[in-house]
């Protein structure tokens, strides 16, 4: 059954509709040849895509910190184009991947995104997110809010239910209005863990409310891998994070793209951060 809201002048309306139940497993999901794929969903070099016949309501850059996950990504990819495409938005996605050697650098990675998406167009709205994550309801809309957006509050591996109040890791929504008034990520966080409160007490601090959709509509299947060992380093980052929302973020960020591709289903950016 099709539900949609009518469009007062040729804007993209947003389908909503009952596929739940076939997007439960998305390990099963097919998986296609990118060229191929890339061809029958008309997705644009470096992972682009567009309605044709309508104006749409949104223009969203997709970025998703990345190193060693092949599988999660191909997966990710042959699901999310569909998803993305139901929802008749105007989206570009980015995988940043980092270089070997430092240990993994997710916020910082998030903040390199940013920068090299708004080389190339003017986003209005970013979504940051993990590859291992894959939303199951197609009404979960990959598009901004008035306020940041947690998506991912409801996750199978914690049953379904939010670990914590101030979580605000998985995936999640900002203008880039907002996410330039935070000073974008902290990019001291080495390793797993702690930079997804530290971005939480950033918004705090700026006087930001977050939002979550319900939970039935927040829901998100994650794919399954070996979980990482915390950073040492984490609680001491955090303690001192005030004193450094406004030096260390997007206002001092340096890194280096080693090289950078429009492969047929996202912008794949190397970098050395
Ligand atoms: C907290 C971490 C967050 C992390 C959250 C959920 O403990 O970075 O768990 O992790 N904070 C610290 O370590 C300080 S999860 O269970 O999804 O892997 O996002």
């Amino acid at each position: 059954m099709e539900r949609s809201y009518p469009a007062r002048d040729n804007s993209c309306t947003i389908m909503l509709n009952e596929r739940r139940s076939q997007l439960l497993y998305p390990e099963e999901y097919p998986r296609e040849d990118p060229v191929v794929m890339a061809r029958r969903l008309g997705i644009l070099p470096g992972g682009q895509w567009k309605p044709l016949n309508c104006h749409p309501l949104f223009n969203v850059a997709i970025i998703l910190p990345y190193r060693n996950r092949q599988t999660q990504l191909t997966i990710f990819m042959s699901y999310i184009h569909p998803f993305l495409q139901a929802q008749n938005l105007d989206y570009r996605i980015f995988v940043i991947e980092q270089s070997p050697m430092r240990e993994f650098n997710r916020a910082k990675l998030f903040n390199v995104g940013y920068a090299e998406a708004t080389k190339v167009n003017d986003f209005h709205c970013f979504i940051f997110q993990d590859i291992d994550l894959i939303p199951q309801n197609p009404d979960n809309i990959y598009a901004c809010t008035t306020m940041p957006r947690h998506m991912s509050s409801s996750v199978n591996t914690f049953r379904y239910n939010l670990p914590y109040t101030g979580l605000f890791g998985g995936a999640i929504a900002l203008t880039r209005k907002q996410f330039e008034r935070v000073n974008g990520f902290s990019n001291v966080f080495y390793g797993w863990g702690g930079e997804d409160d530290d971005f939480y007490s950033r918004l705090q601090s700026r006087g930001f409310q977050i939002t979550r959709f319900g939970p039935d509509i927040a829901q998100y299947y994650m794919l399954t891998h070996k979980k990482e060992a915390p950073s040492s380093a984490r609680f001491q980052n955090l303690e001192n994070s005030a004193r450094r929302y406004d030096t260390d973020g997007i206002s001092n960020l340096e890194y280096r793209v080693l090289n950078h591709q429009l492969r047929p289903l996202y912008s794949w950016i190397l970098a050395d951060v």
